[in-house]
């Protein structure tokens, strides 16, 4: 580190400088802003964006689609939250964590809010009865990968990606610590995978949802670009997960929906019908702008 940091006796907000998390960055909860959420036709509304917590659920709403099950219809709302969407009185009604994911279910009397990314996987699977094992010990293994993920993942972005590839000073101390953590996680991963098909045996579960976005991210799909610095190929038997589950049709879509980046084509601001993949993509829209 080149510069000691003294921590006076009690920690003042003073706009302190967090890089692209600036603008949006407080110390305080609740809402900042008056704002309705928007509801679409479908009993099911997700408020989220295209990052790795936001697409663990987009993901398994198409795969619940592709399965047959027509309850999963869902509109897809855009929450922008460089822009501090999340911080509007509405989405904050739905989360008053401030963050995506966040869903209202309109199927039940009165409506139900399901936030954080983890309980609307499990929400969703109790609903339609899949990618959760009915039997005990399946169930709770499935529960303990689930849970891994939620308490893993924050390190893995929060502490190495944010360290690594977003912070404007890098600084030797936290990046030696996350990415140790981050590189021990992998290894967990690549252990359980040596010997199983899917994180929880031979089925695709919510834990292979919740955990491929960040870890299959960082090992295969460039997020954080780290792939070299953490050696990623050298965790084969993640590859080889991460490249089975980036294979499905379903994973594919659940990718398009609520993305800001990457290519036109594969960004579907919102989704609120299935066609929307065919007609109403960024390429397409701006084609006709
Ligand atoms: N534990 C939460 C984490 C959600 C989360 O961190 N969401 C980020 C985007 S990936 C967010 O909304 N950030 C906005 C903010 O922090 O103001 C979950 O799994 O749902």
């Amino acid at each position: 580190m080149t510069e000691i940091y003294t921590p006076p006796k009690v920690w003042k907000w003073e706009g302190q400088k967090q890089g692209r998390f600036t603008s949006t960055n407080r110390p305080i909860a609740g809402p900042t802003h008056d704002k309705e959420l928007p509801v679409g036709k479908h009993p099911l509304q997700l408020y989220s964006l295209g990052t790795p917590n936001g697409v663990k659920v987009t993901v398994l709403l198409e795969e619940l689609l592709a399965m047959g099950h027509t309850g999963a219809e869902y509109d897809a709302w855009l929450i922008r939250i460089g822009d501090g969407d999340q911080f509007g009185s509405g989405f904050v009604d739905v989360n008053p964590n401030s963050k995506i994911p966040a869903l209202m279910d309109h199927s039940t009397n009165p409506p139900t809010r399901v936030f954080e990314s983890g309980a609307i996987l499990l929400y969703l699977a109790e609903k339609f009865g899949e990618f959760l094992p009915s039997d005990a010990a399946g169930r709770t293994e499935c529960l303990n990968w689930l849970f891994w993920q939620m308490g893993s993942a924050p390190y893995l972005g929060g502490g190495f990606g944010h360290f690594y590839a977003y912070a404007e000073e890098k600084y030797k101390y936290p990046i030696d610590r996350f990415t140790m953590e981050a590189k021990r996680q992998i290894d967990v991963l690549d252990r359980r995978l040596a010997n199983n098909r899917y994180i929880c045996g031979d089925k695709y579960t919510i834990a292979d949802m919740a955990i491929w976005p960040w870890y299959g991210g960082v090992v295969i799909l460039g997020q954080y670009e780290a792939e070299e610095f953490l050696d990623a190929s050298s965790y084969t038997n993640v590859v080889r997960w991460a490249e089975e589950i980036h294979a499905r049709e379903a994973v594919k879509r659940g990718r398009m929906v609520n993305r800001l980046r990457g290519e036109l084509y594969e960004q579907l601001h919102e989704r609120h019908d299935a066609r929307d993949f065919e007609t109403k993509t960024q390429d397409k829209i701006e084609a006709t702008e």
